[in-house]
């Protein structure tokens, strides 16, 4: 048996499991997002880890059936939950840079969406800075597409590539997602100068800003101060499965 035989065969089983990180809006001190996170509970080898299944996923070409899978996963869930969430309530899902030159992806997440009878507006894709800076007359038109479907778009990772001011402003993305690596600086001093220019461009082209990989207080303090209200980190809340998502949505944080 290999990895890869495995994997094809537990994407086909459905045995693929997506767990959600809440996302803290400290303003209306409540859950406002979260971020669906596919997880692989592999029967021999235990969890593995999933920057190694989704690299091999993104090899083999499995990462189309993989988003495809969790898209529909997610849409299930949202379904049984939709009486409970508030109107505004968003799911984030992860794409990867083959999902974004997969020329059936617009249509794919249509037909899904459709047959889940979930509104777009529930749903923000997330996307690497990297992938959308790649080819920006590409990034336009997809991004075009999404916007007209009705979902959302965050740029994930955000300020570990080179995106310009001039580069953002043309593209149609909703929200920057600040990469842990600058809130994991923020305790030593290093990343104040990044976080700001981040939050900063967000701002004055009207985006949203999560900062990711929340830790600790004194860096909820830090981000909070400077106009960063969005938060993701275990500080907040590990990733849990549907249900537990479901408790903590009407409890006060
Ligand atoms: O918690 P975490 O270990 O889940 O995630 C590790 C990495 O895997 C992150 O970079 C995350 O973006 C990525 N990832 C998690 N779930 C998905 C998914 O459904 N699709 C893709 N493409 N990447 C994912
Ligand atoms: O690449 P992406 O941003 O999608 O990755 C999200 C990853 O970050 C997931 O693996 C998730 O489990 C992880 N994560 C979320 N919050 C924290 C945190 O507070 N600390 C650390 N170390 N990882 C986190
Ligand atoms: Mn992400
Ligand atoms: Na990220």
């Amino acid at each position: 048996f290999t990895l890869e035989g495995d994997l094809r065969r537990a994407i086909g089983d459905d045995a693929l499991r997506v767990v959600y990180q809440p996302i803290v809006d400290l303003h209306r001190r409540a859950v406002v997002k979260a971020e669906a996170l596919v997880r692989w509970p592999h029967l021999a080898r235990g969890a593995i880890p999933p920057p190694e299944f989704i690299s091999l996923a993104e090899e083999t070409g499995m990462i189309v059936p993989l988003s495809r899978s969790v898209i529909e996963r997610v849409c299930a869930d949202i379904a049984v939950m939709e009486p409970y969430l508030p109107a505004d309530f968003r799911f984030c899902i992860n794409l990867s840079g083959v999902n974004f030159m997969d020329t059936q992806l617009i249509p794919t997440v249509s037909a899904v969406l459709a047959a889940a009878g979930v509104p777009p507006g529930r749903i923000e894709f997330e996307l690497t800075e990297t992938v959308l800076m790649r080819d920006l007359d590409y990034a336009t038109v997809i991004l075009g597409q999404l916007r007209e479907m009705g979902v959302r778009v965050a740029v994930d990772d955000f300020g570990t590539g080179y995106s310009s001011l001039a580069y953002l402003r043309r593209l149609a993305v909703d929200t920057l997602k600040i990469d842990r690596s600058f809130v994991n600086e923020l305790d030593d001093g290093q990343g104040i100068a990044i976080v700001e220019a981040v939050i900063g461009l967000a701002h004055s082209l009207g985006l949203e800003v999560v900062a990711e990989g929340v830790e600790t207080p004194s860096q909820l303090c830090a981000l909070s101060a400077r106009g960063c209200h969005l938060i993701q980190g275990y500080l907040f809340a590990r990733p849990m499965p549907a249900e537990s998502l479901l408790e903590v949505l009407g409890r006060e944080v």
